[in-house]
């Protein structure tokens, strides 16, 4: 039996610039990232795994150091019973400029791939591993048109970077079907983000710990073994956090706290303070009722560890006797002017809402 922890995705030195955390939020994930990289490996050590497989996207090359990637090594070396192939994926090609070239890896790690599909061999587990590191930012050519027959009597893994998803990818297009058709005991896939188990010979791990808010719900390490030509595999979740969208409906009876308590009750006990939010404000809201989201993230701070809101909601005119009053004035013109619109369509609503607030203001300040 060979046993396997496939990761991916890691991106290691990700700064959260694009993201919306604060400094310290940011840092934070930051380490976060490292700290969970480190637990993968101590796993494999724990598991006694024999291989461990990192299909691309190991870290960000843009952000990481010479020293950077020495502490990947140091930490990779205390796996030292471990087979530990990794494939470079878009964010850490390995070229002639790649961090990947400057360090001498110990003994159990190799990179593989680096001008093509490469082969290592592994005769004491009777395993051949194939792999392919990108060498650029983009990839569009079928690297496996001339890919030659597996030894069907060796256990058979790859691990790679691509697009199983959309055959017009930039980020190396991979057809299922010719996949399959390989007869690889076991695919590590790397490059969506998402877990995707899509057979019990081919999934994507996902990244182990998410990076936004597309990247909702759990996200771990794909545990596996393959024993007698028979492949078992295992989502395991393994981030620290995650990511979690939540759509809360709102309505005209609720005043502002009623919608503050309804937010911090979706934290809820066990975790609480531990995962990173975004709150969607939905339904209708009453006119009275001022919704700053800023400054309700602000009050909120201390009940999440991270809380963003979006504020969907639409508010409670009664058009029809704003019209009535407002006859003769431009409140009146502008209701029955955006009233000819598809009143249904959001960014029309949103304009007559968003009109009605001036020009009641304007018209209360007269
Ligand atoms: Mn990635």
């Amino acid at each position: 039996m060979v046993s396997f922890i496939h990761t991916a995705d890691l991106h290691l030195g990700l700064e959260f610039k694009s993201a919306n955390f604060s400094r310290q939020r940011a840092d934070e994930r930051r380490v976060e990232l490292w700290n969970t990289f480190e637990r993968i490996v101590n796993k494999s050590i724990e598991d006694e795994v024999d291989f461990l497989l990192i299909a691309g996207d190991l870290f960000e090359e843009e952000f990481f150091t010479y020293k950077d990637i020495n502490r990947v090594k140091d930490t990779l070396s205390k796996a030292d019973k471990v087979n530990i192939v990794i494939v470079a994926g878009n964010h850490d090609t390995y070229n002639k400029k790649s961090l990947y070239g400057l360090v001498d890896w110990p003994n159990n790690v190799t990179v593989l791939g680096k001008e093509g599909i490469e082969i290592k061999e592994y005769p004491d587990l009777n395993t051949h591993v194939y792999g392919f590191s990108w060498d650029r930012g983009e990839i569009q050519e079928d690297i496996l048109k001339d890919f030659g027959g597996l030894d069907e009597d060796r256990v058979n893994i790859l691990v790679i970077h691509g697009d199983l998803l959309n055959k017009e990818s930039k980020y190396l297009p991979l057809d299922k079907s010719i996949l399959v058709h390989l007869g690889f005991d076991y695919i590590a896939l790397g490059h969506i983000h998402k877990p995707i188990i899509i057979s019990d010979k081919m999934a994507y791990c996902g990244s182990p710990e998410p990076l936004d808010f597309g990247e909702t719900g759990e996200h771990g390490i794909i545990f596996g073994t393959i024993s007698d030509g028979a492949t078992s595999i295992d989502f395991i979740p393994f981030s620290k956090r995650i990511f979690i969208e939540r759509p809360i409906e709102i309505d005209e009876t609720m005043g502002y706290f009623d919608i503050i308590n309804k937010i911090q009750e979706c934290d809820n006990k066990e975790s609480k303070g531990k995962n990173l939010y975004r709150i969607i404000l939905k339904g209708i809201l009453n006119s009275g009722i001022e919704v700053n989201v800023s400054d309700m993230e602000r009050s909120l701070q201390d009940d999440f560890y991270y809380i963003e809101i979006v504020d969907e909601t639409i508010i409670d005119y009664d058009l029809d006797e704003l019209a009535r009053d407002n006859r003769d004035n431009i409140v009146g013109y502008f209701i029955e002017e955006m009233k000819k619109k598809d009143l249904d369509d959001r960014i029309n609503r949103q304009a007559l809402y968003i009109g009605l607030e001036a020009l009641l203001k304007g018209k209360v300040e007269l």
